[in-house]
């Protein structure tokens, strides 16, 4: 890496698009991720965080079909499910703070937060997911409510006739609190038509997050990489949510998300670890105005998560206890990590950890 670079970085000199491309094509893998490692230590110092957590995809049955999704099917197609109301309020019901959640995620808490994203289902009225939302914070009060992307955002928007506004402060009065990051692959529109062509453009996807920002809802950012993108079209992505972020901070973590190939329309390879590893440091050193970035251990691997601990991630998200979307694509990890596990997985890569909430309150430090 030039000198030059090198010194900027250290000072807390923003990158340059050119800069951030040189980056990518640099070999210094150790170079690069000493500078992210130190950015991250500005931010957090030695923490990094997890949360103990649950997913639930309420159906897998979606109008869109991207082309690197394994996790979609259509309505008719074998393996097209839908959860009831009472079945998704059921997963969470052994739970936050019982003895039965204490043995699955290991914790004396419970889970504090709930991680809700599906398919666009090409019959479900809004109202089924107001009522959702509803009805978790009716019975678990205290719990983080983090649900729905950008697009389903918009989808509600386009099926429910509201403007994207009143879908977000309807969810928001009913205990949505967080939106996750997922939707955003590419921004860039070449890559987009090529990959999930029936997706709303990166644009939309970043005006529905500066509308939920506005409206009190913090977000996540995720980026999909690995398959048919550019590093120039990478950075074109992290910088576009750096100028959003500069606008309304409402950002809480960015999360790049490894390309699974299996059982997907475009196939492909699975990132290389080395790949893994600059795109957390890179991202780490361009997004200077994101407090978190998450190394998504079931997308990156238990190992690689660890190492990137050291490269600019913060975050190795949570228990998560069912996962669909990176295991239909061929997930390399287990699937299941108790809160035990990660608290040594962070101490075995010479970090403190901190069990967060969905919206980073410390709640346990080790
Ligand atoms: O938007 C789909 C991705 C995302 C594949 O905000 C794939 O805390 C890899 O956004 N290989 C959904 N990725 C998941 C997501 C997420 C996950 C964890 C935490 C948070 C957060 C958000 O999954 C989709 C898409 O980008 N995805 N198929 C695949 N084959
Ligand atoms: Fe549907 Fe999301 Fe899968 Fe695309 S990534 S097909 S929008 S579930």
């Amino acid at each position: 890496m030039p000198e030059k670079l090198r010194a900027k970085i250290l000072s807390g000199g923003r990158l340059t698009r050119k800069e951030a491309v040189r980056l990518f094509q640099s070999d210094d893998i150790f170079g690069i991720g000493r500078l992210a490692g130190e950015a991250a230590r500005r931010k957090n110092g030695e923490k990094a965080f997890f949360i103990v957590n649950r997913h639930i995809n309420p159906t897998n049955i979606c109008v869109n079909r991207c082309k690197f999704c394994a996790f979609s099917r259509s309505k008719e197609e074998k393996g097209a499910y839908e959860l009831t109301l009472e079945e998704m309020l059921g997963r969470l019901d052994c739970g936050s703070g019982t003895k039965q959640a204490d043995a699955l995620s290991g914790g004396p808490r419970g889970f504090s937060e709930v991680h809700i994203v599906g398919g666009l289902h090409p019959d479900w009225p809004f109202d089924f997911y107001l009522n959702l939302i509803s009805a978790i914070r009716k019975r678990h009060p205290k719990l983080n409510i983090k649900a729905f992307t950008a697009v389903e955002i918009d989808y509600f928007s386009r099926i429910s006739g509201l403007r994207v506004h009143d879908v977000l402060t309807r969810l928001r009065d009913a205990g949505l609190q967080i939106m996750p990051g997922g939707g955003a692959e590419i921004f860039a529109e070449r890559v987009r038509n090529q990959v999930c062509p029936e997706k709303i453009p990166g644009a939309r996807w970043l005006e529905i997050m500066k509308i939920a920002h506005g409206v009190g809802i913090k977000t996540n950012a995720t980026m999909l990489y690995g398959h048919v993108e550019t590093y120039e079209d990478r950075v074109d992505h992290l910088f576009k949510l750096r100028e959003l972020q500069d606008k309304t901070g409402g950002f809480q973590a960015f999360i790049p998300l490894a390309y699974h190939p299996k059982n997907t329309e475009i196939g492909g390879h699975y990132s290389s670890g080395l790949d893994d590893l600059k795109t957390i440091a890179v991202s780490r050193l361009v997004l200077d105005n994101f407090d978190h970035i998450k190394a998504y251990w079931i997308m990156l691997g238990e190992k690689i998560s660890q190492v990137a601990l050291l490269f600019g991630a913060d975050d190795i998200d949570g228990t998560i206890v069912e996962e669909k979307i990176a295991h239909m694509a061929g997930g390399l990890t287990g699937g299941t990590m108790t809160r035990d596990d990660l608290i040594a997985l962070i101490r075995k890569a010479g970090k403190a950890p901190v069990e967060r909430d969905g919206l980073y309150k410390a709640l346990w430090r080790g």
